[in-house]
């Protein structure tokens, strides 16, 4: 038998938002995921994929709203007339539970939506065993990856699961994300793991092969980069790996930029290439708008073209070099081509204030005294700030003085 083909997404979260860089860009925002979705079809044709896994939060809300579903079930539609086998395990944004979609969804041949119970599927066509579990909460705290039955002798075993792993980011004792172990997954006996909930697309290991399939569209700044789903081929017939490979086609990508480093920015052509580099990394290949939120700090010859008056034709300069369809910039923190250290030695006002706020940034009583007063006033969100990220949002706050300070006191002196 050949391999058999998949294809591998998660976090669709298709009623959820997507935000808008710039008033400009809402219609395409408003498109991006049901756009994302037709790719997502139009990838499974194009490579005559047999499965395809949906790793749960396809849904952003247990109840969302109509239109969401329809897409769903078109794109479903879609795959299945083509020849395709479609399974789904809800995540904790979209739990199989009383009232939920997935109560009420309607069923369809050729689609399989995992209940809370774990399960096994055999594809004894394929040589293949799909197993999965779906959240049965928004709060599920057992480790549903343990329960999964294992792929019999003689299928190639596959698991679809929306799951958190233990990361450098969070700790992940008791998060109410069917919490899990990599050594768990990797001692289960399956060959692939088709994961969701992480939005950042990212493999985990290589034998089993383990993917975090990522969100194939990004919903803001924090999912920068290249979004897809994952192509897999496995070997049926007890199969120990798979072969996977991130296809990056989301319609919308963010890219979230800072460029500090500005002295020898001395006219737009080679801010334009400066920019251009430091975007091309993250850049994703193929059809697709890209919206940036660049922060431009530090002194930079240039600062005139992006503050006052002149700012609104500077960024628009950008955003058309750079080929963008929605630019955020900030430059709250340029300055003019001096530095602040030298101006501090001035005699005149703008020296003493920089030299005050200098001062102010070297003495740590003063700051963790302006923390601690700081605590109880910080809006929740950030309530739950350590000391030394208040510390940070202090020496911040003073670096963005020290930018203002210079740019409407040099001017006085400098003529404009
Ligand atoms: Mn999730």
């Amino acid at each position: 038998m050949p391999p058999v083909r998949l294809l591998h997404a998660a976090d669709l979260h298709l009623d959820g938002p997507v935000a808008a860089a710039e008033p400009g860009c809402a219609p395409l925002a408003g498109q991006a995921r049901a756009r994302s979705l037709e790719r997502l079809v139009a990838l499974a044709r194009d490579r005559q994929v047999q499965v395809v896994l949906l790793a749960g939060d396809v849904f952003h809300t247990p109840r969302p709203p109509l239109a969401a579903v329809l897409l769903l079930q078109q794109a479903l539609a879609a795959w299945t007339e083509a020849g395709a086998r479609v399974f789904i395990a809800p995540g904790n944004h979209d739990p199989w539970q009383p009232d939920s979609v997935w109560e009420h969804w309607r069923e369809m041949p050729g689609v399989h939506v995992f209940a809370a119970r774990p399960q096994g599927v055999a594809l004894s066509d394929l040589g293949l065993w799909v197993a999965g579990a779906a959240h049965g909460s928004s709060h599920v705290t057992e480790d549903l990856a343990a329960q999964l039955p294992a792929p019999p002798p003689g299928l190639s075993g596959v698991a679809c699961q929306h799951l958190d792993l233990p990361s450098s980011h969070h700790k992940q004792d008791h998060q109410p994300y069917a919490p899990s172990q990599l050594a768990t997954l990797t001692a289960a006996g399956f060959a692939y793991w088709a994961l969701g909930h992480w939005h950042k697309p990212q493999e985990l290991c290589q034998r089993p092969r383990v993917v975090m399939a990522g969100t194939p569209q990004g919903a803001h700044w924090n999912e920068s980069g290249p979004h897809g789903a994952w192509l897999v081929e496995i070997e049926p017939g007890g199969a120990q790996s798979a072969h996977a490979e991130l296809v990056a086609n989301a319609p919308l990508v963010f890219h979230d930029l800072v460029l500090d480093d500005l002295l020898a920015a001395g006219d737009p052509a080679k801010l334009l290439d400066l920019a251009a580099r430091a975007l091309q990394p993250e850049r994703q290949p193929g059809d697709h708008a890209a919206c940036l939120r660049l922060a431009l700090e530090g002194p930079c010859p240039l600062w005139r073209e992006f503050v006052g008056e002149r700012a609104p034709e500077g960024r628009e300069a950008l955003k058309r070099g750079l080929g963008l369809a929605g630019l955020a910039l900030e430059a709250d923190r340029l300055t003019p081509p001096v530095e602040a250290r030298e101006l501090a030695q001035r005699p005149d006002v703008l020296g003493g204030v920089l030299r005050l706020l200098a001062q102010a940034g070297q003495d740590p009583e003063l700051l963790a005294e302006l923390g601690e007063e700081l605590a109880p006033r910080l809006h929740p969100w950030t309530k739950g700030w350590d000391a030394s990220r208040r510390g940070q949002w202090l020496r911040d706050l003073l670096a963005e003085a020290e930018g203002l300070a210079i740019r409407d006191l040099w001017l006085g002196d400098n003529g404009s």
